[in-house]
């Protein structure tokens, strides 16, 4: 059986001696040049989870808001979720075999996980535009096919795209057909459907900024937009076709996220609403420049998350539609939308640690979870349970609000966080409400806060708890963090080693943002002393 695989391995995919790597907060990320060994064996690895699961399973390469000289892989579960957590250590195991491990850690897997090798298997393969995409991509599919697995190759395509596709392959086309069309057409129909024949109502203009990140979400929206007609007016930036275009490079979600600017590329913005997607496209960020001030200003996925809430929440009670709702967060949610929900919304509120796969699990204890992180990654689920619910009432009542509630449910993307659908969504919102961005932003007023990142030797010695709000090692940085944070009105602060970059992440609040960034100067600090600092630490704010 292991012939084949372990010759092309050795051949072809060789390890050599590479340094370990592991399965991190989505899949493995690093240099693209350490990748190809573990590429090849992640496409056999989703072979046999495809053997197992007696279902389609998805591998997305990509390393997303990463510098473009990275690359990752992801492997995606039968329903969209992302790889179970039981399998990342397989995962880690199987990419840091040596050479001549190969065929006895596959057999270990096959034994431990009762795999039945004689089954038919299905692997959906998506890239996005890194340069080294390609060849890794062919790594991932010499691997599937050295143990004779059944490749579909999708070729560049959104992460979410990739979740889409393999949902629908499982549902039987329930979820809709198994192709960028068919992702297209069942999106852009119920956001038409949605907003009627007016594509103005009140303060809501359909004109709107598109920050592409130089990456995949650029290509994909250029071909949305066919099926959108002018129901919205885009103009795209950063599309990654102009000479010098460097995928993230000072644009996307994440640029716009933590440096708390506007990206490059973008004329003068006043007053215009503007969108950043990151560089796989599962994440987004709102932000506009005052008209008057031409000051920045940001709405991330806290503001997507409370937005999406309250709307759901007025429309179930208007359709009469009894579900529970709750929100799901990670210790990044500003401390502003927290109060909000709690306070004004009365929703349910829960902190997972950072990650998708750990807001959409959690999100699935309610009728409707609406998760996001601030970093603008997060989408919305429905149980089968609600959607069935209003359908129901949107069929048999003249409710509006619950034939309104059902196309809503289509706009969304519920595979995985999704930033073209997640920008449909909201723009399908604004649009109701007849608001402007300025209108949105009235709802609370952020904390200000800080990002920061820490390098450090080894990132793996510090552990959390308590959703990463908490430092558990190395001893004594937690109550140094604590004695900073009483130094500072409405301080807060934690640290946490990142699962996607070799850093450690600083995030701070306080009540002004120079606080905020004394605050997490200080903390990193702290942490370049306490965790084995390497370099110098970061300069004074
Ligand atoms: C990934 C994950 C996100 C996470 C982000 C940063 O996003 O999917 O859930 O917030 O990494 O993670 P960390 O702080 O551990 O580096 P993306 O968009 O980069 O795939």
């Amino acid at each position: 059986m292991w012939a084949e695989a372990v010759k092309v391995g050795k051949e072809q995919h060789a390890k050599g001696d590479l340094k370990d790597i592991q399965y991190g907060t989505a899949g493995f990320r690093t240099d693209a040049k350490l990748l190809d060994h573990v590429m090849y064996r992640m496409g056999i690895l989703a072979v046999l989870r495809s053997k197992l699961k007696q279902a389609a399973i998805g591998v997305m390469l990509t390393a997303s808001h990463n510098q473009e000289k990275d690359n990752g892989v992801k492997l995606v579960d039968p329903k969209g979720e992302m790889l179970e957590q039981t399998w990342e250590s397989l995962a880690t195991t199987l990419a840091n075999a040596k050479d001549d491990e190969l065929e006895t850690v596959l057999e270990d897997i096959v034994k431990s996980q009762g795999i039945d090798l004689s089954l038919p298997s299905s692997v959906f393969v998506g890239r996005d535009t890194r340069q080294s995409s390609p060849a890794l991509a062919q790594a991932v599919l010499d691997g599937i096919q050295s143990v004779e697995g059944c490749v579909i190759d999708c070729g560049i395509v959104s992460t979410p795209q990739l979740h889409y596709l393999v949902v629908c392959q499982n549902t039987k086309g329930e979820y809709g057909e198994a192709s960028t069309k068919g992702y297209y057409s069942k999106i852009s129909k119920a956001f038409k459907a949605f907003r009627g024949n007016n594509p103005v109502n009140g303060k809501y203009s359909p004109k709107l900024m598109f920050d592409g990140a130089n990456g995949v979400g650029a290509q994909k929206m250029k071909e949305f937009l066919t099926f959108l007609g002018d129901s919205i007016q885009m103009e795209i930036v950063n599309d990654g076709t102009q000479p010098g275009d460097v995928l993230n490079a000072d644009c996307g979600a994440d640029f716009v996220k933590v440096q708390q600017t506007s990206p490059k590329g973008l004329k003068e913005t006043r007053g215009e609403r503007c969108v950043s997607v990151d560089g796989d496209a599962d994440r987004v960020i709102y932000f506009y420049n005052d008209k008057e001030s031409g000051q920045f200003a940001m709405l991330d996925g806290d503001r997507i998350a409370t937005l999406v809430a309250e709307f759901l929440k007025d429309m179930l009670d208007q359709a009469k539609v009894s579900l529970n709702l709750g929100i799901v967060q990670t210790a990044y949610a500003n401390g502003s939308s927290t109060n909000y929900i709690t306070q004004k919304l009365n929703v349910p509120v829960a902190c997972v640690p950072t990650g998708v796969k750990h807001l959409h699990h959690k999100a699935q204890d309610f009728d409707i979870g609406v998760y996001f992180e601030a970093n603008g990654h997060g989408t919305i689920v429905f149980s089968d349970a609600a959607q069935a619910k209003i359908r129901e009432t949107a069929a048999s009542s003249n409710s509006i609000q619950a034939q309104k509630l059902a196309h809503l449910v289509d706009v969304i993307n519920q595979t995985v966080g999704d930033a073209i659908s997640d920008m449909l969504l909201v723009e399908c919102i604004l649009h109701a409400k007849g608001w402007s961005i300025e209108d949105w932003r009235q709802a609370y007023q952020d904390l200000p806060n800080r990002q920061m990142k820490v390098r450090v030797a080894d990132r793996n010695v510090i552990s959390t708890t308590d959703a990463e709000r908490k430092v558990v090692t190395p001893k004594g940085l937690q109550d140094e963090i604590d004695a900073l944070v009483k130094k500072f009105p409405q301080g807060r602060s934690f640290v946490r080693p990142s699962g996607t970059e070799d850093v450690v992440r600083v995030y701070s609040e306080s009540d002004t943002q120079d606080n905020a960034d004394q605050l997490a100067y200080e903390v990193g600090l702290k942490v370049h002393a306490l965790a084995g600092g390497v370099g110098e630490p970061t300069p004074k704010p």
